[in-house]
């Protein structure tokens, strides 16, 4: 049976991820082609996406360049066992991937979603410390309002209650979490990064008195939250987790499967902000969304700290029958090579100052309670309903949609992340059609 929005049953099969099923299939939202900035749904409206599919498709929609790659890649070799075999794609997509990344982060493990790409770090922040004789070093600590992705690993590091309270005894030991750094009182409307929040970072040491620094392997953090609500680190705050983690002997992760390449307005939000972590996390922009990849790079002090055992011993027993897949090899590196030519991991400083100017016009707008922005990546903070959650900013959603605009919204925050092509006539129209229908939910 083939989908029929005016059927409903021809809906009911498929469970959808993240989606208030009963309420989609009694008034399905569908896109059937992309190309550019733009969807369109199967009777050919075009729909702006202002969210870059979700945070993924950097390079836009519809990149011949990456289809051609993958269709090429999978008529010479389909697939390639991914244990104790290689395959050239996999490994000039490493070295490419290090080329672009902070000085440092010399080595790549492949995964196939940020989910994986996070459960992969902790493990091997794990296993790291046991690698080194200093087992005792088996705690991971998030922070509230993070998102690591669905896995056990990610959802307990994580800090998002609806994403835990279902499995709170599924959750792995030994985690504990940093405060947030979400401050409106203080940081409303701030341009850039806030003022207000650097000792927040201090929260780390909070937590070291508390469990010993000799129990603590590493700490996982978003450098910008990017689903509960765009939420930006305050100034010189990464700067002072990454020292407190050097005094300590912490391992730090930064989770940049949004951040990652070009978001910002440097390959990776490490860069941007001047703080290198041992491993980053990154997915989505990978392969501009258009093949499963997620990818693990880490420090050249990690890597050899497994490189020790004996010869012939496999040092890391992890990995995914589809890790490197040559497909999502050959997507990948099709999207870095256009990230490349057409200087899109720096556009975000180019555009940026119009989108902020954009969006901080909105301020004043109904219901705007905050307003922040960085590079191409904004959140819109609604009053929310009382005793309703979600209930201010839902509805505008569903109207910005029919009104041909694709937006995120994350409890009462709209979230901005448009492709890194963006032109001046999409911010027109996109706030064009924002803006009108925040007045008009007055
Ligand atoms: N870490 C971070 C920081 C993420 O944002 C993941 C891990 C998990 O990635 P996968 O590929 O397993 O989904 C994410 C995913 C949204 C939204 O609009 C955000 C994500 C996924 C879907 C929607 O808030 N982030």
């Amino acid at each position: 049976m083939s989908a029929d929005p005016k059927n409903p049953a021809s809906l009911e099969a498929y469970w959808m991820p993240f989606t208030a099923n009963r309420q989609f299939k009694a008034k399905p939202r569908m896109v059937a082609r992309a190309s550019g900035m733009y969807y369109e749904t199967p009777e050919g409206r075009k729909i702006l996406d202002g969210t870059a599919g979700l945070w993924c498709v950097n390079a836009g929609h519809g990149r011949r360049e990456i289809t051609r790659a993958v269709a090429d890649q999978l008529e010479v070799m389909d697939y390639a066992p991914a244990f104790q075999i290689g395959h050239p794609a996999a490994f000039e997509l490493a070295n490419t991937l290090v080329r672009i990344a902070p000085a440092g982060l010399d080595h790549v493990f492949f995964t196939n979603s940020g989910s994986e790409s996070v459960d992969t770090a902790l493990k091997i922040a794990l296993a790291y410390h046991r690698a080194r004789g200093d087992a005792s070093r088996v705690r991971l600590l998030g922070r509230e309002r993070g998102y690591h992705g669905v896995g056990f690993g990610g959802i307990s590091v994580g800090g998002m209650v609806a994403n835990r309270k279902a499995w709170p005894t599924a959750m792995i030991p030994g985690v504990d979490h940093l405060a947030h750094t979400h401050d409106i009182k203080r940081n409303a409307f701030t341009r850039g990064l806030p003022a207000h929040g650097v000792e927040l970072a201090d929260d780390l040491e909070r937590l070291v008195a508390l469990h010993d620094a000799s129990t603590i392997a590493a700490v996982i953090v978003e450098p910008i939250a990017g689903s509960t609500g765009v939420v930006l680190p305050p100034r010189g705050y990464l700067k002072r987790l990454r020292e407190i983690c050097d005094k300590h002997g912490i391992l730090l992760i930064f989770d940049e499967v949004i951040t990652g390449f070009g978001r910002t307005g440097a390959a990776f939000a490490a860069q941007e902000f001047g703080v290198t972590p041992d491993m980053i996390t990154c997915a989505k922009g990978l392969t501009n969304g258009a093949i499963p990849m997620g990818a693990v790079l880490a420090s050249k002090k990690i890597y050899d700290a497994f490189m020790q055992g004996p010869p012939g011993a496999i040092e890391l027993f992890h990995g995914y029958t589809y890790s490197a897949h040559p497909a999502a090899c050959a997507a990948a590196l099709a999207t870095l090579d256009i990230y490349e030519r057409e200087k899109l991991l720096t556009r975000a400083k180019e555009i940026g100052p119009a989108f902020e100017k954009a969006v901080h016009e909105l301020r004043g707008m109904p219901h705007v309670i905050d307003i922040r922005s960085y590079g191409l990546v904004a959140g819109i903070e609604l009053a929310p309903v009382a005793g309703s959650p979600g209930a201010r900013a839902f509805p505008i959603y569903q109207q910005c949609f029919e009104r041909g605009l694709l937006i995120r919204t994350t409890g009462d925050t709209i979230a901005l992340s448009p492709a890194l092509i963006i032109e001046p006539k999409h911010l027109d129209e996109l706030f064009g059609v924002l803006g009108q229908t925040l007045r008009d939910n007055a």
